[in-house]
C-alpha cells in the first residue's frame, strides 16, 4: 500500500514537471508563447527601468510589483524554445539549440537578476534599484547579442 501511494506521487511529480513544451499544438504556437511571455516581461522590467532611469516618477510599490511580475515571466519563455521551432516567424539564432547550455546560462542569469532586482525593489532604495535594474538589462543584451539575429 505505502510503495502504491510512493509510486502515485512519483507519477504525479514526473507529470506536473514534464516538459512545458509537450503543451504547445504545433511549432508556431511556441514561437508565438516565447515572443509573448518576451513581450510582456519587457513592458513590466521596463517600467522599473524607467524609474532607475528617471523617466517617470519613482513609486515603490508599482516598481516592487513590476519587478515582481517579470520576474515571474521570466520563467517562462524557455520551454518553448523546443525541437523544430528554430524555424519560421523567429529571430531565434541557430546557436539556441547547437550551444544549448550557454544558452541555459545566459537564461539563468538573467533570472537570478530578475530575483535580486525582486530583492532591491523591496528595500525600496533607488540606487539599489538603479543597479540592479543595470545588471538585468545587461543580461537581456548579452543574450540577444549572443542569440537573437539583428
Ligand atoms: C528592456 C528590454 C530589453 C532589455 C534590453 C537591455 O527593457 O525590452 O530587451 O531591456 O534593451 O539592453
Amino acid at each position: 500500500m505505502k510503495s502504491i501511494a510512493s509510486f502515485v506521487l512519483v507519477a504525479a511529480a514526473a507529470t506536473l514537471s514534464a516538459p512545458a513544451s509537450a503543451q504547445f499544438a504545433k511549432p508556431e504556437d511556441a514561437i508565438k508563447y516565447r515572443q509573448s511571455t518576451m513581450f510582456v516581461m519587457s513592458q513590466h522590467f521596463g517600467r522599473v527601468a524607467q524609474m532607475a532611469n528617471g523617466r517617470i516618477p519613482f513609486d515603490a510599490k508599482a516598481a516592487a510589483d513590476n519587478a515582481a511580475i517579470a520576474e515571474g515571466i521570466s520563467k517562462l519563455p524557455y520551454a518553448a524554445f523546443g525541437d523544430g521551432t528554430d524555424k519560421g516567424n523567429t529571430k531565434a539564432k541557430p546557436e539556441i539549440w547547437t550551444d544549448n547550455v550557454k544558452f541555459m546560462a545566459a537564461a539563468e542569469k538573467m533570472q537570478g537578476d530578475m530575483t535580486r532586482l525582486v530583492v532591491a525593489t523591496k528595500t525600496g532604495n533607488i540606487d539599489a534599484i538603479k543597479a540592479a535594474v543595470g545588471a538585468t538589462g545587461g543580461s537581456c543584451k548579452a543574450c540577444h547579442d549572443n542569440f537573437r539575429k539583428e
